[in-house]
């Protein structure tokens, strides 16, 4: 089948790479964004957002002509949507983005046109999907109720890939495609086909969506492992980072590493839509999620014990004389994005406790968001290893586990990433 134009809903983490990487293969791509912003950066060839070597694709699509961004859906051949999938408060999915971006592309779809869902989802989202699309068009027909005759086809092929590798990951990683139908399946793989070197595996949309799930929900029981071992080894007084290199010399244990819990917007959220529409079975999936969420209050109570001891061990010295210096802030190391991040969260309940005293480093960003900015001070990291009496580590970035040795003597460091070991 052949695609002349691509349209990608959505131009964030997944979809901007996406519409670039098709634009980069020659093909017309319509970039479709309700935030003016990011159409305008696009349009002249920037980025609104980071991630490595991003920025020269995209540059190189939108200078070419094969890259444009509007606010507007226009026709295409096939439609991605990849707009984000947040829960509400009580943990349920919202998907609100994904209503109205179906409603937004259903005017100019046309016989033959091919949509695909490629945001996170609950299982059975691409059917309702179908559904909002059905409603708005009825003078076309949808595989819900035509099968492989239908005027539309739909897929879900969720995104897999890692923040900070998307370009690799995106042609490198296989490619799990669940369509409506096999024909839905046929036309999203040859259009996945036109960039993807892995392989374009064929199921249907709902075991698509809850494998997408599975694996997010896999990696987080996994930390929440770590994480649980890293609680009992502090009461049986054992080196966490040593148990764990050991256990994973067997050749069947591959135990991932504990942390001051799990942030981002992948990780802590996916395993909750599956908590959702299974509440009574979803056990483990829940307890994993649970375990993760508590850590950073565990690592809070340890700041708050080796405050405690310190000022023992300095009976000179008040708790206002305590200055705590926080090592990172993003969610995981070598990035710099603090949406989701336990460290964040952490950072600023310190700062609550101990007004003034708490001083935070991260060499990934030149700023504090501004939401920030009343409770934190960004230091540089040799003004944070001089005045720092309680030291932190939050994020295992590479520049700190280069050179933070020389942190002041006598004070106390708490590393929950294991950078020291
Ligand atoms: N973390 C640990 N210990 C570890 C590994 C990670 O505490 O051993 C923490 C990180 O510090 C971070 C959180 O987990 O706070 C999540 O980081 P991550 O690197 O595990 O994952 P994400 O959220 O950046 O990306 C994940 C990936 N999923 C899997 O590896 C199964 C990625 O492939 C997905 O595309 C992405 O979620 C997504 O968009 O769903």
């Amino acid at each position: 089948m052949p695609f002349q134009t691509i349209s990608v809903i959505g131009l964030g983490y997944i979809g901007l790479p996406t519409a670039a990487v098709f634009a980069s293969r020659k093909k017309q791509v319509i970039g479709v964004d309700v935030n003016q912003n990011a159409v305008d950066t696009i349009n002249r060839g920037e980025i609104h957002i980071v991630e490595p070597d991003l920025d020269m694709v995209v540059n190189a699509a939108v200078t070419e002509g094969y890259l444009r961004a509007t606010t507007q859906p226009k026709p295409a051949d096939a439609f991605l949507i990849a707009v984000p999938t947040p829960f509400k408060g009580d943990h349920e999915p919202d998907l609100g983005y994904i209503e109205s971006a179906s409603k937004a592309i259903a005017p100019v779809l046309k016989k033959g046109d091919l949509v695909i869902l490629e945001s996170t989802s609950p299982v059975g989202a691409t059917e309702q999907m179908a559904a909002w699309l059905a409603e708005a068009r009825p003078d076309l027909t949808f595989p819900q109720s035509h099968g492989e005759n239908s005027d539309i086809r739909i897929a879900h092929c969720p995104e897999r890939v890692l923040p900070g590798h998307v370009l690799r990951e995106l042609v490198q990683n296989d490619r799990v495609i669940g369509g409506m139908t096999p024909k839905c399946s046929e036309a999203a793989a040859s259009l996945y086909k036109l960039f993807v070197q892995g392989e374009c595996v064929i199921t249907n949309a709902r075991t698509a969506e809850m494998c997408k799930l599975t694996e997010n929900s896999f990696r987080d029981v996994n930390i929440a492992f770590a994480n649980e071992l890293s609680i009992i080894c502090e009461k049986l007084d054992i080196n966490v980072w040593e148990l764990i290199r050991l256990a994973n010399r067997h050749p069947r244990v591959n135990i991932l590493q504990p942390g001051p819990g799990v942030g981002g917007h992948c990780i802590a959220v996916d395993p909750w839509f599956i908590v959702s529409k299974t509440p009574e079975e979803a056990r483990l999936i829940r307890t994993a999620r649970e375990v993760n969420d508590s850590k950073p209050e565990w690592v809070v109570n340890k700041v708050k014990q080796a405050v405690a001891e310190y000022l023992m061990e300095n009976p000179n010295k008040t708790a206002k004389d305590v200055t705590i210096a926080c090592f990172g802030l993003t969610f995981k190391s070598n990035i710099d994005d603090l949406r989701e991040s336990p460290a964040v969260a952490i950072t600023q309940t310190l700062a609550k406790l101990h007004p003034g005293q708490v001083i935070a480093v991260e060499p990934n960003i030149v700023r504090l968001p501004n939401e920030l900015t009343d409770s934190l001070q960004l230091v540089a990291m040799p003004a944070a290893q001089q005045a720092g009496d309680i030291f932190l580590i939050l994020v295992d970035h590479h520049l700190f586990r280069e050179s933070l040795d020389t942190l002041k003597c006598g004070a106390s460091v708490i590393d929950t990433r294991g950078i020291f070991q």
